[in-house]
């Protein structure tokens, strides 16, 4: 069984005080004690932001912190080469909705069976609080300064991922660890393309999504009835002009994955399997003219 000491990262966290990355990591570790996978078997791929420092502050797994909008194609390589791993992506709202958005789109298509976790502050918080894609309307910075500040609605990745194709679909809290431990083994435990949009207050840079605003303006999906498997249903709840923000599982239903969709080795993951270097001349031989 993992233990919190094999978790231990072995960086000094430099987040800011108060940041909601804090309640994600917190997460995160309760979620791969409580997972029944060894540690060795899991492995993060981040992308770049502070959301794509966790993998410095988390001990015991395998990680690969990518390049900005990376981490879900190099996630991919990682899940379809060694298919004994489970593979978690890391990556912040500007990493997956900006920059990262086609890959998370096809990714979703695909129906990659990756775990998605997305920590959505609504800004650049790393580079210094430039508007993200999911910063609020009016919300003011460098890089969308007043009148009329951030010109246009926010992206929202619960309704990208439902309609691109994503098997499992939910939206966390930072600041409700019970919840968010359990949405956080279920999207692993998920066999397909799992999100986790994780509403993460940036006390630096945005003063609109802040823990208060969360507190109050948050409610659970599954305490008010929600039929998960419904797709409709979850695109409405997802949509909801409703000023309170609800959490929990929109969709979640069974689809199969890339993996079981394509050619791979049947006997062994695709890293041990070994080409017969013969068959590979006859194909180049058949093509050559
Ligand atoms: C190709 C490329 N473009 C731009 C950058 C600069 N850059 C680094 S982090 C970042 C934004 C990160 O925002 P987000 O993904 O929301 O992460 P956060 O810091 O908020 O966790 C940008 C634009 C970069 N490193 N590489
Ligand atoms: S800038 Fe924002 S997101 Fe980055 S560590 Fe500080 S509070 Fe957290
Ligand atoms: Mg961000």
């Amino acid at each position: 069984m993992t233990t919190a000491e094999q978790l231990e990262g072995p960086q000094k966290v430099t987040w800011c005080t108060g940041c909601g990355n804090y309640g994600i990591l917190a997460a995160l570790k309760k979620a791969v004690i409580e997972l029944d996978i060894p540690v060795h078997n899991l492995v993060i791929s981040s992308g770049i932001g502070c959301s794509g420092k966790i993998p410095h502050y988390i001990g015991g797994l395998n990680s690969f912190h990518t390049l900005h909008g990376r981490p879900i194609p190099v996630a991919s390589g990682i899940h379809l080469t060694n298919s004994e791993l489970r593979v978690i992506v890391h990556t912040g709202d500007g990493d997956c909705l900006g920059e990262g958005l086609g890959h998370f789109v096809h990714a979703a298509r695909r129906n990659v069976n990756l775990a998605v976790f997305i920590h959505n502050n609504g800004v650049m918080g790393l580079t210094k609080g430039q508007f993200s894609p999911a910063a609020p309307r009016g919300y003011v910075s460098n890089t969308s300064p007043p009148p009329p500040g951030a010109p246009m609605d926010p992206a929202n990745p619960v309704t990208q991922a439902i309609v691109a194709g994503a098997t499992y679909v939910a939206r966390g809290f930072s600041g409700d660890q019970k919840a968010l431990v359990e949405l956080m083994v279920g999207a692993v435990n998920h066999r397909g393309f799992a999100v986790l949009d994780i509403l993460q207050p940036c006390v630096t840079w945005n003063r609109q999504l802040t823990w208060k605003f969360y507190n109050e303006n948050t409610y659970s999906l599954q305490d008010n009835g929600h039929d998960v498997t419904n797709k409709l249903s979850a695109l409405e709840k997802a949509l909801s002009s409703d000023s309170k923000i609800p959490i929990g599982v929109f969709y979640k239903v069974d689809a199969p994955d890339l993996a079981s969709g394509i050619a791979l080795p049947k006997d062994v993951p695709l890293k041990d399997h070994i080409t017969n270097l013969k068959d590979v001349q006859k194909i180049i031989d058949d093509l050559v003219l």
